[in-house]
């Protein structure tokens, strides 16, 4: 009773925006900020009951837009594991964001906890809160702290502007019993960097590709969070870091998204001093990144390295490690039907395993945990490497064998040094990139030396407004269509025409649109392919 007065009283300070209605979607739910306070609150409570199911393990709450527009704003759950919420709760969170009115509200509440046993009696529950330079956050934060302390017994803990991968990270961390706090974090990333430069084999000491690496940060909380990381590796990473957040606006023509999107170089990047440098550029919350050199002076064009050749930096490395220890590991890669085709091929002829996922981090990282050793990347820059703790005490046990050779218990501690380095939550911009950075000095390459690994097929992106985006329902990792009947007939049909041509059409999980992908041999028949394809649909 007391439970439920609390809860009556605080959430109708929180009424609901009139006449929208609110998904949590691919990842969270996501929307202009100035409608998103009751939202907030009530996913507030949301994490307070996760925590309570789970017998009081730390669970995540971040508030966070990610790369889209400064102005929006949205939230996102982590459960014990610092992986994402579980999606069996998706529908209550649905439900109760479009809850009318507090009774209506606490109803749910009640129905949800009783059918979840979950006792509303005071037992402890704890919520990490975290946000990222917008704003809006700061606001949004105080009202979701409110909804974790209308349930009796929780408590919220704000660990203030972090990324989403740290917050990620902590939780984790904490469910662990480990060290977990954001200099902990940092302490983690550097040791393990510094492992595997110490770790870098004599013969390509000399050609290390020594100049320096140029960060866009997107105008977000990457700025801050890089500058702790090049005052630890000073000595061992030349760091020069743009798009801070200073002055520009978050996420305004800069950031991985944008970069990986249109295929330009973003704001700040357009000097002749650039023109060949390697550059990065992080997304706004730092979850995802891609690499990119300048081609030529005085405009944007640029050669991209994407989410796909970092993929294949990353498992051509691991797998080298692997066929120096001689054994039978199972390694998974998981791509999604937006990974370019020469990059599977790539990975294929490397003689690596790949499967396929819908779109989304949840899925991803889902498959990538049923391997010994699980890569997983989006095209767009998001992607991990996972360890199974099975393999991990298998190392282990290995290192110490005397009879091994140095060879071999080299490749034991880089493997040791990745598992370390790679956030084991989500993927993680900070981490990823300093990946990349041991990899090209122990292999000795250029970031042109990298991206010769494969030549991507030409693409096309589409986005198509509809009247219903779940008319369209896909199957097969989104790579054919079930419904609308004919559509997948008529798709197949058109891709039939171009040599090496791919297509699908899939509904976005964030817009209320249909997206379009095609690949072809050319660019003219990839843009073609797209187009005609677009047009079937309408
Ligand atoms: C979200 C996903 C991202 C995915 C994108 C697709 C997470 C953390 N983020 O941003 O992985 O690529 O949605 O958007 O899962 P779309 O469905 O609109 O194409
Ligand atoms: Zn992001």
């Amino acid at each position: 009773e007391e439970q439920r007065s609390i809860l009556l009283q605080s959430s109708s300070r929180f009424p609901p925006p009139k006449g929208t209605k609110l998904s949590y979607g691919t990842a969270g739910f996501r929307a202009d900020a100035s409608i998103l306070q009751s939202t907030v609150f009530r996913i507030g409570i949301l994490a307070a009951l996760r925590s309570l199911k789970t017998g009081g393990a730390v669970i995540g709450l971040m508030i966070t837009a990610s790369h889209n527009k400064v102005s929006d704003n949205g939230i996102k759950v982590a459960d014990p594991s610092g992986g994402m919420l579980t999606q069996d709760w998706e529908p209550f969170a649905d439900s109760i964001a479009n809850a009318a009115d507090p009774e209506s509200l606490v109803k749910l509440i009640t129905e949800f906890a009783k059918k979840e046993n979950i006792r509303l009696d005071g037992a402890k529950a704890a919520v990490l809160l975290g946000r990222d330079t917008r704003p809006s956050g700061e606001s949004l934060v105080k009202a979701a702290n409110k909804g974790i302390c209308s349930v009796l017994g929780a408590v919220a803990i704000d660990m203030g502007i972090v990324t989403t991968p740290e917050l990620h990270w902590m939780v984790r961390a904490r469910n662990k019993g480990l060290k977990a706090t954001e200099l902990h974090y940092f302490d983690q990333l550097s040791t393990s960097f510094r492992w595997l430069i110490d770790l870098i084999p004599e013969k390509s000491r000399d050609n290390h590709p020594i100049g320096k690496l140029v960060v866009d940060c997107s105008n977000g909380v990457g700025g801050e969070k890089l500058q702790v990381l090049k005052e630890k590796l000073n000595a061992f990473l030349h760091l020069e870091i743009r798009n801070s957040g200073n002055s520009g606006i978050l996420n305004d023509g800069v950031g991985a998204d944008y970069v990986q999107k249109e295929k330009v170089a973003p704001q700040g990047f357009f000097g002749h001093s650039d023109v060949g440098i390697r550059c990065a550029s992080l997304d706004g919350d730092v979850d995802r990144f891609v690499y990119f050199t300048l081609t030529s002076n005085g405009d944007n064009k640029i050669n991209l390295v994407d989410g796909d050749k970092i993929l294949s930096l990353f498992a051509l490395f691991i797998k080298q490690q692997l066929s120096i220890l001689n054994e039978d590991v199972g390694v998974g890669v998981v791509q999604t039907a937006y990974a370019n085709g020469a990059s599977t091929k790539y990975l294929n002829d490397v003689g690596l395993k790949v499967v396929f996922t819908p779109t989304g981090v949840k899925y991803l990282h889902g498959k990538a945990e049923e391997y010994d050793i699980g890569i997983y990347f989006e095209a767009n820059g998001h992607g991990t490497v996972l360890f199974s703790d099975h393999f991990l005490s298998w190392l282990d046990g290995i290192k110490n064998e005397p009879c091994s050779g140095l060879e071999k218990q080299n490749a034991v501690k880089r493997l040791q040094a990745v598992a370390n380095l790679m956030n084991q939550a989500v993927g993680d911009a900070l981490s990823g990139l300093l990946l990349v950075e041991a990899i090209l000095q122990h292999m000795g390459w250029s970031v042109d030396k990298w991206n010769e690994l494969y030549h991507d097929l030409p693409s096309r992106q589409l986005k198509v407004k509809v009247a219903d985006r779940s008319a369209v329902v896909t199957t097969n990792a989104e790579t054919s269509v079930e419904k609308p009947p004919g559509l997948q007939e008529a798709i197949t049909a058109l891709t039939a025409k171009y040599p090496q041509g791919r297509c699908f059409v899939r509904p976005s999980g964030t817009e209320d649109v249909v997206r379009v992908y095609a690949e072809a041999k050319t660019q003219e028949e990839a843009d073609e392919l797209a187009d005609s394809d677009d047009k079937t649909e309408q």
